[in-house]
């Protein structure tokens, strides 16, 4: 056998992964998995940079199969390659507790699955980010230890997405040279083929983000050219590049080939068969691997251990301080040992909490070298703006600024990317109102534990004149919905100082909610006690009658309204409550003793009340759209005032009448 002839039997081999592990579990994606094997073929052994011994190795390229319904092929390549994953794993596609699921996720357990991906878009978004932090830590710590790339598989899905369309744009802007995606261009999707629904010039489109395109036509089984095709677009060294390889879905089952149907589990039994014939591999045999094709594998999987131990030298001759800036970086957290240097406020002071955040970012800029920021469109506004060595950009690569444009989507995408690429704290903020733009990249944020912080200001319906469509409502709810998303929302600038700490200490994203408006610093807030979730900021001179239960700028209006309440005869405690996820990780009689059995509640946010029965006894809050006006008036209107809180905190006080009307 020719060394060809192995190849072209490797990727056959691959091929059969690809219909047998959907077979045995009875549902996945074979269609794309087997169409692209020779990509992957030629990716994984002439192409990428990486040690199959070391999956984490940080210096290797990143490949993010945005196409994430293809998933096999990616398992298929990282067991052959000898990066961890066994044939039992393959066996186990998509069962439960298995490290192969149905999608690839990033953080469960499965080595070399750089990102999570299946909501089409995001591996694309994710790539962009990824780019943007190997550029930035190249500039910063020279190619010695960060020479890199990164590669994205997008199928006809990703391209139709939006969030593809913006990130291209920002990439294309950006001149991320070092960013190929290869675009799938099978013509197919779910429905039938893409001229359903589809009818734009993907490379004309991408022609004019900026982007160079490589079109390789008809040629997803010729080695040579997706191999010259792609070093082309390695070696263009001034723009990010797709390259177009035409493929056929299921290919080369002899009735689903070209076929939507191949898209998920088309292939059953007798074309499972009629296909492994055509293909020359044991019809009675699954998962199939002989001992050549592994070994050709393994030896492509070794590729890179040289390179890998010379980089590893050259790690370990950085300069001292370099070195601990680098695992600083690494480790998105502050220098060894430093202590974080957050600003303080008296007690009085009228500071926004969005511009209290902006304070604590910039002085963390030192002791947090790979702090990134920016926003988008809204920097200023969001308090991101980071003007400490410059805006990002291709002549300035060490910029720390990004400015992401209009783009909310592909920011958050692009903020998961960088976090996961690893060796960047990326920050990026908008209205609190747009973080609906960003959503589904802060899902997947929590889901693959991707350290991205999302600076959501403009809070309430505090925001005021631009009315309605600019007020958040339903958003807290919206957000402390997510598993596993952190969600801050400090009350005075001393809180968001605590807020920054727990940002810079966790190990997945934060959401930090801010308010637009000037807010008091209170002389009972704690930065410190931020990370318990909600701790006493007022306590009476007797035991409580009654808790007022506050987050953000509402905790102030909870302690006006304890002062009245004194002044009535009524003690009231007054809790604050930046974060209902870490409250509710806090043991039992920690939450009881804050907010104990048998005292009347009342929670008092500028939002929808949903969710916060499962604290208190009562609530006042704002479930409908706000109205554009003065936002004090807006509040006052709206029931979030002292008056009103008395109001009710006095009912619910009363002893003999248990009666209180939900607020
Ligand atoms: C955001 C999002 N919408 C819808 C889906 C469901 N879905 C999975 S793959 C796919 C499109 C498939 O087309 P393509 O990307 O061309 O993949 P191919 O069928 O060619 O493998 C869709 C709509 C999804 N995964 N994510
Ligand atoms: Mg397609």
């Amino acid at each position: 056998m020719t060394d060809l002839e192995l190849e072209k039997r490797a990727i056959d081999v691959v091929r059969g992964l690809a219909m047998d592990a959907p077979h045995a579990a009875r549902s996945g994606h074979q269609g794309t998995a087997m169409a692209l094997a020779p990509l992957a073929h030629v990716l994984w052994t002439r192409i990428l940079r990486y040690d199959a011994a070391d999956p984490e190795w940080p210096d290797r390229d990143r490949l993010v199969l945005s196409a994430g319904h293809a998933s096999i092929l990616l398992y298929s390549m990282l067991h052959l390659t000898g990066q961890g994953l066994t044939l039992d794993d393959l066996k186990a596609f998509r069962s439960w507790g298995s490290r192969t699921p149905g999608h690839p996720e990033r953080g469960h357990e499965t080595p070399g699955v750089e990102v999570t991906t299946g909501p089409l878009g995001q591996g694309a978004g994710n790539s962009v980010g990824m780019a943007i932090a190997e550029r930035f830590l190249r500039s910063r710590f020279g190619a010695e230890v960060c020479d890199h790339r990164t590669f994205a598989i997008c199928g006809d899905g990703d391209l139709s997405e939006g969030l593809s369309h913006e990130a291209a744009s920002l990439a294309g802007h950006l001149g991320l040279d070092r960013l190929v995606w290869v675009y799938d261009d099978n013509r197919i999707t779910i429905d039938g083929p893409t001229d359903l629904a589809l009818s734009d010039d993907p490379a004309g489109r991408f022609r004019a983000y900026g982007w160079h395109v490589v079109e390789l036509g008809e040629s997803a089984d010729a080695l040579d050219a997706i191999e010259a095709g792609l070093r082309t677009a390695i070696d263009d060294a001034a723009a990010p590049t797709l390259v177009v390889l035409r493929s056929h879905v299921g290919f080369p089952s002899p009735t689903h080939t070209d076929d939507h149907e191949a898209h998920g589990y088309a292939l059953k039994d007798a074309e499972i068969a009629a296909t492994k014939e055509i293909l020359g591999l044991p019809v009675d045999e699954t998962f199939y691997v002989p001992d050549d094709v592994l070994q050709l594998y393994r030896a492509a999987g070794r590729r890179g251990a040289e390179a890998h131990a010379e980089w590893r030298e050259r790690r370990d001759a950085m300069a001292p301080d370099d070195r601990a800036a680098w695992e600083a970086c690494l480790s998105a957290t502050a220098l060894d040992g430093a202590a974080l240097p957050l600003p303080t406020w008296e007690p009085g002071t009228k500071v926004a909490t969005r511009k209290a955040s902006e304070a604590c970012l910039q002085s963390l800029a030192e002791a947090v070298p790979g702090l990134l920021s920016g926003g988008a469109d809204l920097t200023s506004n969001t308090g991101t703006t980071f003007t400490v060595d410059g805006v990002q950009s291709r002549a300035n690569p060490g910029g720390r600024q990004v400015y992401f444009g209009v783009r909310e989507h592909a920011m958050a995408a692009a903020l998961n990317g960088m976090a996961l690429h690893g060796g960047v704290l990326p920050v990026g903020g908008t209205f609190f109102v747009f973080s609906d733009y960003m959503r589904p990249s802060v899902r997947l944020a929590a889901l693959s534990g991707a350290k991205s912080v999302f600076v959501w200001t403009h809070d309430s319906v505090g925001v005021g004149e631009d009315g309605p469509t600019h007020q958040p409502v339903e958003h807290l709810a919206a957000v402390r919905a997510i598993p596993r998303l952190g969600v801050i929302r400090p009350a005075d600038a001393s809180e968001t100082a605590g807020a920054w700490a727990e940002v810079v200490a966790a190990d997945g994203p934060t959401g930090l909610v801010l308010s637009r408006q000037d807010l008091p610093v209170l002389v009972g807030t704690d930065a410190a006690k931020v990370a318990l979730g909600a701790y006493v900021v007022h306590e009476p001179a007797d035991a409580p009658e009654v808790i007022l239960v506050g987050t953000g700028s509402e905790v102030a209006v909870c302690v006006d309204a304890a002062t009245a309440l004194a002044d009535e005869g009524i003690d009231a405690r007054v809790v604050s409550m930046p974060s209902w996820d870490r409250f509710a990780a806090q043991p039992d009689d920690y939450r009881a003793s804050i907010l104990p059995p048998g005292v009347p509640k009342l929670s008092v946010e500028a939002a929808v009340t949903q969710g916060w029965e499962r604290w208190v006894d009562a609530s006042i809050g704002i479930d409908d759209f706000g109205a554009s006006a003065p936002g004090a008036e807006v509040l006052e209107r709206y029931g979030i005032n002292p008056g009103h809180v008395v109001e009710v905190a006095r009912r619910l006080a009363q002893p003999h009448d248990p009666h209180v009307a939900p607020v």
